[in-house]
Parts: structure tokens; C-alpha cells; sequence
């Protein structure tokens, strides 16, 4: 039988869940090895291209209008600004830049400066990322024209507890947007968050939902709620401490990612920061393949240049650049 399915089953995949440690780890390494190199990490930049002010009310956001987090409103970046960021972001050693904009749907009038910075960042040799949230037919074309290679759009969570993190959309919403990039013939980004007080079924149904997609996503994000005051979720883990995931819980979640999406590129994606070294090797070890760089994510700080090239010269994963900075930083 073909090691790429989408049709596994939530037994199954609470069988994976279940496995002792070892087991799990075993499995997910070996399959991680069939298909990837195994020491190769791949590394991603985010932007925040328009930041704050969304309309959409995601228990996590910092940057829901929702949500009082003191967070100031931007407009949109200008086209030039966002390229002298990529290009940073490239003498830094990244393949993939991801813009990110805090938006319930973009408006149409926007797509002309959307297309710019797809087409300035691609001439760059960058793979482009973006996440925009729900997506029309004909944006889901401009997107394409303009060579977009992914798109990001996440499921958060399962089904079954979606409405306890946002209310102002559906999951099926999600799904359509989903629907429309890939018949368009753009790669899925698509993972969710864990350790926002669902249940052990709810991440079970997490990766089912992600595992059972028409085709499995290129990228699978998978991210650590990075509690932020103000925010419900993050108010929620501020006040019950013991509600944080265990470590082992999202090593768990990741090697069952790995074995379920086999060519998936899985993303240590946001949480790194508060992350131990030995908890991001296990991660790595489980099957994650890829991680953000820099200092920052879209709002929120991330582990920075120096941190990453000491913790991959310790394992010996490659994927970082050679700066002197990152040099300096890994002896
Ligand atoms: N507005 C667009 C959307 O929601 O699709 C794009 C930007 S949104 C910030 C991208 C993703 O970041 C969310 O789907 C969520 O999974 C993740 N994210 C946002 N805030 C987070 C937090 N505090 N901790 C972990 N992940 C977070
Ligand atoms: C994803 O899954 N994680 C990234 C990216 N896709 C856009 C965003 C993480 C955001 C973390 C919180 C912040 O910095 O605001
Ligand atoms: Fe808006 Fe995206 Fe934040 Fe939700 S996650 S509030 S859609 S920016």
C-alpha cells in the first residue's frame, strides 16, 4: 500500500497518538528519511504586511480588532519596503518569504500592490508565500498570474472545537479558500495551533482534517500558542499555567503529522521561542523540516539568527547560512 494516503481514519490516527514514545519516534524517523534529508532543515521569513485592525475574531490574534492588545493598526507596506525586507531576508540565508496581512479577505483594490510584491520577491529567486484569509475566485487567479507559489491558510484546530477560537467564520469557510488556491494549482500552506486548551481528541481531529485534504498540504505548519495579554486564549494560559501543553503532547503531534503526510514539508512554525533546545531536537528528530527565521514573526518575537545557527551547529542539521553573524554566533 502507498505510504500517501487521504483516507486515514481518527482510530488510526489515535492508535499513532497512543504509541509509546519510542515507537512513535522510530516511525516517524524512518518515514521522515524516505522522504526528505534527514539533516536538512528549510527555512522560511515572515512579514507582516499589514498588521492589525482584523475583523475576524481569533481567540489567539494579537491582531483582531477584537481584541484589546494595544496593538496599533498599520496600512498596507508599500512595494519597495516589503522587497528591501526580502532582501534581507535572503542575504540571511531564507528560501521562502511569507507576507503575512491581518485580513478577513483582501479588497480587490489592494491585489495590484499584492501582485508587485509577489513578482519583486520571485525576481529575487525567493519562493513567495502569502496569507491574505478568505480568497474570491478571480483573487485566487490574480494570485496565480502572478506566480504565487503558496498560499497560507490554516484550519487552526478540529472541526469539532473551531467555534471556540473564532465565531466570525466558519471551518468550512477555511475549506473553501483552501478548495479555490489548490484547483488554481497554487501549494497549500495549511497547519493550526496547539496548546490552546483543546482536548487530546481535538488534535487527533486536527490532523485527521489536515491528513484526509484532497492532497496532503506542501507545508504543514504546526505552531505553539504564543499566549499574547488581551487575548482571550493567551489570557486563558496566563491564568491556568497548568493548561500549557506538554512538550511530549506536541512532539507527539508532530511525528503523527509526519507519518500521516509523509512529503509534507511539517513546520516547527510559532512557539520556538519558548521552546527548550533538547524540545526543538525532538521535533526535528520526529519529522519537522522547517522553521521561520529572525527575530520576528509577524507580531511576536521569534529565536533570531544567532540562537538558530548555535542550536543547528549543536545537531548538526544544515539549512542556515554561512553569515558572519551566524558564524560567529555557531563556535
Ligand atoms: N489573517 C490571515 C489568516 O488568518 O489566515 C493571515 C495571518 S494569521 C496571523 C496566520 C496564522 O498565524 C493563523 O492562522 C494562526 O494559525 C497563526 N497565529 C496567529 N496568532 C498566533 C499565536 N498567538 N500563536 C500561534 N499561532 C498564531
Ligand atoms: C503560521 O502558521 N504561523 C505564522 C504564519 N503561518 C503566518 C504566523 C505565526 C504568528 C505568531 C504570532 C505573531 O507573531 O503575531
Ligand atoms: Fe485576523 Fe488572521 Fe489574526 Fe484571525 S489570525 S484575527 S484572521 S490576522
Amino acid at each position: 500500500m502507498s505510504e500517501i494516503r487521504t483516507d486515514w481514519t481518527r482510530e488510526e490516527i489515535a492508535t499513532l497518538f497512543a504509541l509509546p514514545f519510542n515507537d512513535l519516534l522510530f516511525e516517524a524517523q524512518t518515514i521522515h528519511r524516505r522522504h526528505h534529508d534527514a539533516n536538512h532543515v528549510q527555512l522560511s521569513t515572515l512579514l507582516s504586511i499589514k498588521t492589525g485592525g482584523c475583523a475576524e475574531n481569533c481567540g489567539y490574534c494579537s491582531q483582531s480588532a477584537s481584541n484589546d492588545t494595544g496593538l496599533k493598526a498599520e496600512k498596507l507596506m508599500g512595494v519597495d519596503e516589503v522587497l528591501e525586507a526580502a532582501a534581507q531576508a535572503k542575504a540571511n540565508g531564507s528560501e521562502r518569504f511569507c507576507m503575512g496581512a491581518a485580513w478577513r479577505e483582501p479588497k480587490d483594490r489592494d491585489m495590484e500592490a499584492i501582485v508587485g510584491m509577489i513578482e519583486g520577491v520571485k525576481a529575487m529567486g525567493l519562493e513567495t508565500c502569502m496569507t491574505l484569509g478568505m480568497l474570491s475566485d478571480s483573487q485566487t487567479d490574480r494570485l496565480a498570474e502572478a506566480g504565487l507559489d503558496y498560499y497560507n491558510h490554516n484550519i487552526d484546530t478540529s472541526p469539532e472545537h473551531y467555534a471556540e477560537v473564532v465565531t466570525t467564520r466558519t471551518f468550512d469557510d477555511r475549506l473553501q479558500t483552501l478548495e479555490r488556491v489548490r484547483n488554481r494549482g497554487i501549494n497549500v500552506c495549511c497547519g493550526g495551533i496547539v496548546g490552546m486548551g483543546e482536548s487530546h481528541a481535538d488534535r487527533i481531529g486536527f490532523i485527521h482534517a489536515l491528513a484526509t485534504l484532497p492532497e496532503h498540504p506542501g507545508s504543514v505548519p504546526i505552531n505553539e500558542l504564543v499566549p499574547i495579554e488581551g487575548t482571550p486564549l493567551g489570557d486563558m494560559l496566563k491564568g491556568v499555567p497548568s493548561a500549557q501543553i506538554d512538550d511530549i503532547e506536541f512532539v507527539r503531534t508532530i511525528a503523527v503529522a509526519r507519518i500521516t503526510m509523509p512529503k509534507s514539508y511539517v513546520r516547527l512554525s510559532a512557539g520556538r521561542e519558548s521552546m527548550s533546545e533538547p524540545t526543538q531536537a525532538l521535533c526535528f528528530f520526529a519529522g519537522a523540516n522547517s522553521i521561520f527565521t529572525g527575530d520576528r514573526l509577524l507580531t511576536t518575537d521569534n529565536m533570531g539568527a544567532s540562537a538558530d545557527a548555535a542550536l543547528f551547529a549543536k545537531l548538526g542539521l544544515n539549512g542556515l547560512s554561512k553569515t558572519d553573524a551566524v558564524r560567529e554566533a555557531a563556535e
